[in-house]
């Protein structure tokens, strides 16, 4: 028995070495989360992971996002699911580098993107409890492992400002109050934590700063995500 913990102390201590530390970046559409994904290329042994939004606009030739926004009574369904996979993708992704950054997660596209469209009708209650279940057995049954999250913490007006833009063709008719209960899901998870469960511990940063002098922000998660490099 002695051997047999022993193994198994030392496949624990391998596997951990072996697992990147995660960091997850979230916040309301527009509020820089490219951005800051960008600031951190620099570091050659960071897994940079953007958002597969190219996917999501051609899946086979079909512009699910489009889609989506178009008609999201009879996309959401479609379109999430896909986003559910795509991010179920970045998190098992392997890597050397002993840190990974992603862009978004299962998480927020579960916890506000899937709950705002169901609160409003857009998923039906059984789309719903699919994408749930199938959300509830992937984190059961796959490595997806978070360390951090990086809370981009904005407001509603600055980031339709940014939206409008950057005028994005998909999201044109997208209104100031998809953005305000965008926002007050993101508040309630990771702000005031009482919505579902917060994976990681946040850092949170003030991201209605200018880009000029939002890379002083950036700084005060540098050293979290940094110390993991050594
Ligand atoms: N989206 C969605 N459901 C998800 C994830 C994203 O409907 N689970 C939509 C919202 C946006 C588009 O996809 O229209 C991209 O949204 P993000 O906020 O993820 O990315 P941005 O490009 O807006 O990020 P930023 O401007 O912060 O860099």
């Amino acid at each position: 028995r002695l051997i047999l913990n022993m193994a198994n102390n030392l496949i624990c201590a391998e596997s951990r070495k072996s697992r990147p530390f995660t960091v997850i970046v979230e916040g309301n559409i527009g509020c820089g989360k490219t951005t800051f994904l960008n600031y951190f290329q620099k570091y050659n042994n960071i897994c940079v992971l953007s958002e597969p939004i190219e996917l999501w606009r051609d899946c086979r030739g079909h512009n699910l996002l489009g889609h989506m926004y178009e008609d999201p009574k009879k996309w959401s369904f479609t379109f999430q699911s896909y986003v559910q996979l795509t991010m179920l993708q970045h998190h098992t992704l392997p890597t050397n580098c002993p840190v990974k950054l992603m862009e978004r997660s299962i998480y927020s596209a579960r916890y506000c993107f899937v709950e705002k469209m169901k609160r409003d009708g857009l998923l039906s209650k059984p789309s719903a409890a699919v994408i749930d279940q199938w959300f509830q057995w992937l984190l059961q049954n796959t490595p997806i492992n978070v360390d951090l999250i990086v809370y981009l913490r904005s407001s509603p007006e600055v980031v339709y400002e940014r939206m409008m833009k950057r005028n994005r063709s998909e999201e044109k008719s997208v209104p100031i109050e998809y953005l305000e209960q965008l926002n007050e899901l993101h508040e309630q998870w990771l702000y005031h934590k009482t919505l579902y469960h917060c994976p990681a511990p946040v850092v949170t940063i003030d991201a209605n700063l200018d880009i000029s002098s939002i890379e002083e922000e950036y700084e005060k998660c540098e050293p979290h995500i940094l110390n993991k490099l050594a």
